[in-house]
């Protein structure tokens, strides 16, 4: 499918005038630079920056922040946003070939509005990644994100084969969970799942409930089916359901990788965890010439 995006001027009074809902839809320009979507639904408030195709916020009524954004965040830089939920498409991690970016090229682009929606039961937005015919990419591919804001949010990746030729990818909603002490953080869902470990590159099964005491970068052969990260310190648990996903990415940089990163403030690692809804490590996604295939992060939030 060829997809012909009219090409609207990414200027915050063009999208009002054409896609703002009100009480629903709104633009702004943000203080962090580029353009962002801004969801309100029931007291919900969820946060879509146009740079990345990239969801920077999640509040849910009477709730904490359950997204984290680096205080460090630019929406602009041409620099991945540390935080939020990225988008790695099509590789996930360092590519295949060198001099391309890790976790793909559509992080670092300014994407298009295609769609809004408001509902009795939610409001939505669907987004269009700006592929191009230079891309490491076959030509006529088609790369959505829809989210959704309800009493949770769901924020689903749609990838559709509009050209002649098998594609094959690997991707990632690479969300950065809010937590409000690492270190009394209990990850719950994995036990029994085969992971490899990224630090050591070993194969290994997790045994047991998962605690954070240190770095950890592990991609779990863990499809369908939800993790709960519960956090004692915020007194909640936050639920990740995955569609469409074959692989549980778990990361946390601990304090000399979060130095290195240099877009992480001081002590940041203690409240993040990343809790990524995959296809990666040897779970790849085939899709034939008019196949498409959806990638969907549901998350949800209960007092502990
Ligand atoms: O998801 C885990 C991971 O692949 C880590 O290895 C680390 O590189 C992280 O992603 C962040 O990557 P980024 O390119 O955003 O710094």
């Amino acid at each position: 499918m060829d997809a012909i995006e009219p090409r609207f001027s990414n200027d915050v009074s063009a999208l009002a005038a054409r896609f703002a809902l009100p009480g629903a839809v709104a633009f702004r320009s943000s203080p962090l630079g580029g353009i962002v979507a801004e969801l309100d639904f029931a007291g919900h408030r969820a946060e879509v920056a146009l740079f990345g195709g990239q969801v920077i916020g999640w509040a849910p009524a009477r709730q904490k922040p359950v997204l984290w954004l680096s205080e460090a965040a630019r929406l602009d830089a041409g620099k991945a946003v540390r935080g939020g939920i990225p988008v790695c498409w099509p590789w996930f991690g360092p590519a295949a070939e060198p001099g391309r970016p890790s976790h793909g090229f559509v992080r670092t682009r300014v994407w298009s509005v295609r769609n809004v929606q408001a509902a009795k039961d939610g409001v939505a937005l669907t987004l269009a990644a700006p592929l191009r015919p230079d891309d490491p990419v076959p030509s006529g591919l088609d790369l959505s994100l829809t989210v959704t804001l309800a009493h949770d949010l769901t924020v689903a990746l749609t990838t559709v084969n509009g050209s002649s030729v098998p594609l094959t990818i690997t991707e990632a909603l690479h969300t950065y969970l809010a937590v409000g002490d690492i270190a009394a953080v209990t990850v719950r869902g994995l036990e029994g799942a085969q992971f490899l470990d990224q630090l050591s590159g070993q194969t290994r099964t997790e045994t047991a409930l998962l605690r954070i005491g240190g770095e950890i970068d592990r991609i779990y052969a863990h499809g369908d089916g939800g993790v709960t990260v519960e956090d004692v310190a915020l007194g909640r648990a936050i639920r990740v359901d995955h569609s469409g996903s074959g692989s549980t990415v778990v990361w946390n940089p601990w304090i000399e990788k979060s130095v290195r990163l240099g877009d992480m403030a001081e002590g940041g690692y203690r409240r993040m965890l990343c809790v990524e809804t995959a296809n990666a490590g040897g779970c790849v996604v085939t899709l034939a010439p008019g196949d498409s295939h959806t990638l969907t992060a549901k998350l949800s939030v209960a007092a502990l």
